[in-house]
This record gives C-alpha cells, sequence and structure tokens, in this order.
C-alpha cells in the first residue's frame, strides 16, 4: 500500500510538472483558467491611461494576465476606447474617460472602488473606478474574482468598501525563519539573502493580499527579537516594504520591549525614563527615514515570559504610550496585546486580559489600539467571544483570531475557520449601541498560516482561512458560507463547490466534538499542542495545566466561572443567560459551570452521555467528510485531491486518537460505564500518556 502511493505520488508530480496539471496549489485562489464559453464577457479592449502609476500598475497588469487567461485572447491596451467594448480603469483624474462619466464616488473612503457597466460613446464597457488608485486596484481584484466564480456580473452600480482600516496579518516568524506555531514550512521571509535577494514570491504573496484586501503585514513574531530593530535590519525590512507597498499593504514589526538594552545598550527600559524614551524616539526616526509608510509596531509585553512595563512597576498603558508617542511623531500606530498574564496566577486565567485593560480604558494614546484574541483564553476550538469587545469605551480594538490551526489540527485537519469566527463577530454584546462585537471593532489581526511550502498553507484548505481572513476583515457579516462559497469556486471550480463548502461548513464543529465538546477548553498536550493531553497536571504553573480548565474529577467536570467572578465581565444579558447551567447553551455549558456527571441536559442525556456521543460524532463527521471528498475523484485535479484524501486520512486517525484518549481519561476519573452502542477506547489510558511527540511542528523558538 504504502509503496503503491509512492508511485502514485512520483506519478503524479511527473504529472504536475506538465502544464496541463499544473495544480500544486501555488496560484491560491488566483488560477485564471479558461472559462467556458457562455461565461466570457466580451472586453477587446483594457482602457488605463498611465499604466505604470502605482496601484494602477498592478490592477493593470493582472487583469491583463488575468483576462487573458480567461477569455482565451489578448484585449488591446491602449489610453483611447477604439474597440466596441472594453474594460475602462482609473481614477477621474487618471483617466478622462471616467471623468466625464462623473461617478459618484461619495461617502467612500479611498479604499472603496465602484464597478459601473454602461456605455461611453456607444460602446459597452465596464467601468472600474475610485476615489483614489488603491481602490481601483481592489476593483480590479474583484472584477477577476467574479469572473471566475462564474455568477454574472452585476448589471447596475455596484460598490464595495471595507469596513475596516486595519486588515492585517501577523506573522509569528522568527529571524532564523522558524515559524511559530507555523505548519507550512519555513518563514517566507529570507533574512539572510534580504535586502540584496527579494525572493519573487513576495510579489505573489502581495498579490494574493491585495486580491482580498489585506493591507497591513506585521513581519516578525510577537516573541520579539530586538534585533529586527538593527540598522541593517532595517534595511532588510525596508526591501520588503519597497516590494508590498504598491499592492497598497504597510509592512509593520514587532518590538520587544527590553529593546533599549539589547540594542540600545541602555540600562533599563523603563517607560518614564528620558533615555528611554529617546531611544525609542530615534529608533522610530530612524526606521521612517528608510521607509516613510512604515505601519507601527505589535506589542506583547508581560506575557508568557517576554518583558514590558510591569517590570519596572509601570502598567500596560504607560509602557504603549511611551512607544506611541514616538510613533506618533511620524504617523505610526501601536497595537498593543491584550493577550497577558503575570506570574500570579489568577482565580481564572479567563479573567486576566480585563481584569489588567478595562481599568486602563481612556488611559492610552489616541494611536494605540488594544489587541485582543476572539476568546478570553487562547484560540481555542471553542470559546464565548472576549468580554473586552464592546467593553473598551475609549480604546480601540483590534480582534485578533489564528489562521494558523495550532488548536485545531495542523495542517493535517480540515478545519475551515470562517464559522468561527463569524461566530465571535457577529456574537451579540448586549450592550447598548454596540450591537454585535464586530461593530466595536476598528479592524482584524489574523495570526498568519503562510510559509515557504508550495501551496503556502501547509494544506490546500487551510489556503480557505488566509482567505477567509481578508474577505471578512473587508466585510465582517458576509457570512462564513459565501466565502467559502467563493473561495472553493475559485480554488477547485465551480463545478464541485457546493460538496466543498458542504464539507468547509462542518468541519470546525466535528474538531470541537472530537477534541472538547460541549465548552470543554485547554486540553491538548504539552509545548508542541498535538494531540489530546487533558491529564496533564505537572507543570509550571496551575493555569497551564488542562486540568486547570476542566476541573473534571469523580464527581463532575466544567470550570465554574459564575463563582469564579469571570461572568461579571459580560453585560448583564449574558450574565442572565450563561449564569445558570439551565439556560446556557450546551456548546459552553462546562465553559460556565461545573456540573455532575448526572447532569441531565434537556435531550435527556447526562452530560457523561452526550460527551461520549459527541466525541463519537466528531470522528464520524470527518469519516463521512472523506466519503464526501472520496466521490470528488477525477471531478478535481488529481494532486490535489490525492493529498487531501490523504491528510483526511490521517484527521480520521487524529480524531479517533483524540476521542479515544479522552474517553479513557474520563472514565478513570469518574469510573462511569460507556453509554450503550458506543466503542471503548482502542487503548488502555497509559499507552495514550506514554505517546510523546518532542518533534512535531511549531513548537515555540526564538530565533
Ligand atoms: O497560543 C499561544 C501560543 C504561543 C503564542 C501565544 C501568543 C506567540 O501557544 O506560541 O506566542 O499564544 O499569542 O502570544
Amino acid at each position: 500500500m504504502v509503496l503503491f502511493r509512492r508511485l502514485l505520488m512520483l506519478m503524479l508530480t511527473v504529472a504536475a510538472s506538465s502544464s496541463l496539471l499544473a495544480e500544486d496549489g501555488y496560484e491560491l485562489w488566483m488560477r485564471y483558467r479558461l472559462l467556458p464559453k457562455s461565461k466570457r464577457v466580451a472586453i477587446s479592449q483594457i482602457v488605463c491611461p498611465n499604466p505604470t502609476d502605482r496601484h494602477l500598475k498592478e490592477a493593470h497588469s493582472e487583469l491583463k494576465t488575468g483576462l487573458e487567461a480567461m477569455l482565451g485572447y489578448s484585449a488591446k491596451v491602449g489610453e483611447k476606447l477604439t474597440k466596441q467594448d472594453g474594460l475602462v480603469i482609473g481614477t477621474a483624474l487618471s483617466n478622462k474617460l471616467i471623468a466625464g462619466l462623473n461617478v459618484d464616488l461619495q461617502p467612500f473612503n479611498d479604499e472603496a472602488f465602484v464597478y459601473l457597466p454602461t456605455t461611453i460613446n456607444g460602446k459597452r464597457v465596464h467601468v472600474i473606478t475610485g476615489q483614489d488608485q488603491i481602490g481601483v486596484m481592489y476593483g480590479a481584484f474583484w472584477f477577476l474574482r467574479q469572473l471566475q466564480i462564474g455568477k454574472p456580473l452585476p448589471n447596475k452600480r455596484y460598490y464595495s468598501a471595507p469596513r475596516y482600516k486595519l486588515r492585517m496579518l501577523n506573522h509569528w516568524d522568527n529571524l532564523n525563519r522558524s515559524v511559530e506555531r507555523g505548519y507550512a514550512g519555513q518563514s517566507i521571509w529570507d533574512w539572510h539573502k534580504l535586502p540584496d535577494y527579494v525572493d519573487p514570491r513576495i510579489i505573489d504573496y502581495a498579490r494574493a493580499n491585495a486580491s482580498i484586501g489585506i493591507n497591513g503585514t506585521v513581519l516578525t513574531n510577537v516573541n520579539a527579537n530586538a534585533m529586527v530593530l538593527r540598522a541593517d535590519y532595517i534595511q532588510k525590512t525596508k526591501a520588503v516594504a519597497d516590494t508590498l507597498r504598491p499592492y497598497g499593504i504597510k509592512v509593520y514589526l514587532t518590538a520587544r520591549f527590553s529593546a533599549p538594552i539589547e540594542l540600545g545598550g541602555l540600562k533599563t527600559a523603563d517607560p518614564l525614563d528620558p533615555q528611554v524614551q529617546q531611544w525609542w524616539k530615534d529608533k522610530v526616526a530612524e526606521i521612517y527615514r528608510e521607509i516613510h509608510d512604515f505601519g507601527g509596531f505589535v506589542v506583547k509585553a508581560n506575557s508568557e515570559g517576554q518583558p514590558g512595563p510591569q517590570n519596572y512597576g509601570r502598567s500596560h498603558a504607560e509602557g504603549a504610550n511611551m512607544i506611541a508617542d514616538a510613533l506618533a511623531l511620524e504617523g505610526g500606530i501601536l497595537m498593543w496585546r491584550a493577550f497577558v498574564y503575570d506570574d500570579k496566577t489568577p482565580v481564572d486565567r479567563a479573567a486576566q486580559a480585563y481584569n489588567e485593560f478595562k481599568p486602563l480604558d481612556g488611559k492610552f494614546r489616541s494611536n494605540v489600539i488594544v489587541q485582543v484574541k476572539n476568546g478570553p483564553i487562547d484560540f481555542q476550538p471553542r470559546e464565548p467571544f472576549s468580554p473586552l469587545f464592546g467593553a473598551l469605551d475609549k480604546t480601540p480594538a483590534l480582534m485578533e483570531v489564528q489562521a494558523t490551526k495550532e488548536y485545531l489540527g495542523f495542517a493535517t485537519h480540515l478545519a475551515y475557520l470562517g464559522t468561527m469566527w463569524q461566530e465571535a463577530l457577529a456574537s451579540a454584546t448586549r450592550l447598548r449601541g454596540k450591537e454585535k462585537v464586530l461593530d466595536t471593532l476598528t479592524g482584524i489581526a489574523g495570526v498568519s498560516n503562510i510559509g515557504s511550502d508550495r501551496n503556502w498553507c501547509g494544506s490546500h484548505f487551510d489556503q480557505a482561512n488566509w482567505y477567509a481572513l481578508g474577505r471578512l476583515a473587508w466585510e465582517p457579516t458576509l457570512g462564513a458560507e459565501k466565502v467559502a462559497d467563493e473561495w472553493a469556486r475559485l480554488t477547485f471550480g465551480t463545478a464541485v463547490a457546493k460538496p466543498v463548502v458542504s464539507m468547509m461548513i462542518r468541519s470546525r464543529e466535528a474538531v470541537v466534538d472530537y477534541t472538547g465538546p460541549l465548552g470543554l477548553t485547554h486540553l491538548m498536550a504539552t509545548g508542541h499542542h498535538y494531540g489530546p493531553g487533558p491529564w496533564v497536571d505537572n507543570l509550571g504553573r496551575a493555569d497551564w495545566n488542562p486540568v486547570y480548565f476542566h476541573r473534571g474529577d469523580r464527581d463532575g467536570i466544567g470550570f465554574d466561572r459564575v463563582g469564579a467572578g469571570t461572568l461579571k465581565q459580560y453585560a448583564p444579558g449574558w450574565r442572565e443567560i450563561w449564569g445558570k447551567p439551565e439556560t446556557t447553551p450546551e456548546n459552553l455549558l462546562l465553559w460556565f459551570h461545573h456540573v455532575p456527571w448526572s447532569y441531565r441536559l434537556p435531550s435527556g442525556k447526562t452530560v457523561w452521555e452526550e460527551m461520549v456521543a459527541r466525541y463519537t460524532q466528531g470522528v464520524s463527521e470527518v469519516a463521512t467528510m472523506r466519503a464526501e471528498w472520496a466521490k470528488l475523484k477525477g471531478k478535481t485535479d488529481a494532486f490535489r485531491h490525492f493529498q487531501i484524501s490523504e491528510f483526511l486520512e490521517i484527521q480520521e486517525k487524529e480524531a479517533k486518537w483524540w476521542r479515544d484518549a479522552s474517553i479513557a481519561y474520563w472514565q478513570s476519573l469518574n469510573g462511569l460505564p460507556l453509554p450503550k452502542g458506543f466503542e471503548p477506547p482502542e487503548y488502555t489510558l497509559d499507552y495514550y500518556k506514554s505517546i510523546s511527540n518532542p518533534y512535531a511542528p511549531g513548537n515555540t523558538h526564538t530565533g
């Protein structure tokens, strides 16, 4: 079997190198395949009088390549409209034909675009315009996407404007090219060869981001290395910034709070020390001399060993404001992370971000944005939304989500995160005037899942999470299903979109079920977080241990966050709903409550029975996904089909591992028999406990 697979792989690799079958995922959702005749629009000409201007150049060249590939002929390029049909792009300033149309561009912002199907001098044209050339570029990518998706173009004026100003990727990439929680190879930033050699792949990265509206990228890990602020590294960052700028993407870095000591030779990094303040001002000025539109910094301070203002008895606000002041002189912003926990183990770790930051609301400079993870703990498969959303009245907030699937099966498990992010974004805050979490934000930042792997993200389906990040940051109400449908059509073709979307939409819930149903959380193995470890109880601090989070014993299970006081961080409406087990939705029951194993759910099942059913359901859902994917054989290209099949097989095996290990452990606590009809775990608990994977990928390194 193994040999057969190897042979098949070899054949596929050879086949993939011929242009016919060149589907290795590199092109992402920008595949531009020849459209069926019925879907081809007539575009004999592209009219763009200033095709070398910034953003127009990129728009123009993408349109040329994309249209040629999809329509099967090359449109004439020129300044005048001479053919019977064409595509007219530009701003009113850069294109006289557009000026003549007097397109109403109010009340859009400068990144918005307008599409207008119309006639000019009796010729049928598609117009793409905006207040600024960057809008035109976004419009060009939108137009290409519409054609690929295979749905008709709007027959009247259409516009689109991004909801948020900050649509960010956060790379957790180290200077030695390892990637913290990265499952897609090395970092795409080749610091050693920069600035002299910029890998052309960075241009494709920029195109991909521009096509989904991402406009900022933080190049380095929040577990930061001060060296990135050294003069030679600033040159390297400049080379990346110069490459990304034409695509409307600003570059940001992570700033290590102790950099004045490590780089500057100062004795302290105390934010109230004038020398320290001056060091940051000088450093920021130095960066802006090289990169005039540098975006700013992200800082992780006083969390998981990172230095911060509390080392000097100062608050997060005092620390943030000192760096923000330096950035303000140049127009930069500071994203200060709320994912903090200090050396004192609190009653409930889920309460810590709010405890630290709520009292500081109003104390931050205006260019500080607090960056809050979607849930109060840490990117778990299911958490409620963080109570900080909506609670900060005077401080802007950015939602941080994790595209890389640290807690959702790494690269090999199919888990579409659009549904998970939608759940957080669309959550009602129950605070007046801030109806949903998405109404309280200034942006979204996604921890990147991008690496040097040929398919960028470690697996084909993981590309959907990068795609969803951009699309939801552009418009958070788009809907996870619509985003999945776009992506599936672009990535696999319209014919298979329906079954692909159906798999995607159920996939995250399957992971929740086989890793931690009913609101259980943080049950993974230590360090690398690969696989189950609900029994772990020996780590340095209490709130690193899974046993701290599930609180299971002979009698019951779950974390009583009402008793712990954490529920008070939410609006009164939520306190009512989540305050009692009977009114708490099942999917968060054990997040908020400790209940006896015999506690009865509305279905009549006990918690124990329901848990076993869910774990089992998670595994069978993966088996179903496998069967559904198998049916698409021959309907998608062979190589990607093969690799996805193999990954689904891994996922099913690991889902069963999670189920069996978890059930074996819970039984060791509660002594209960398995409900009727359910398979017992395949191995003993000791066996599961003995599994060791020291080299699982993505573990923390600070290079
Ligand atoms: O989820 C945890 C990860 C750490 C990460 C940390 C954070 C960058 O396990 O690897 O560190 O979150 O968000 O700072």
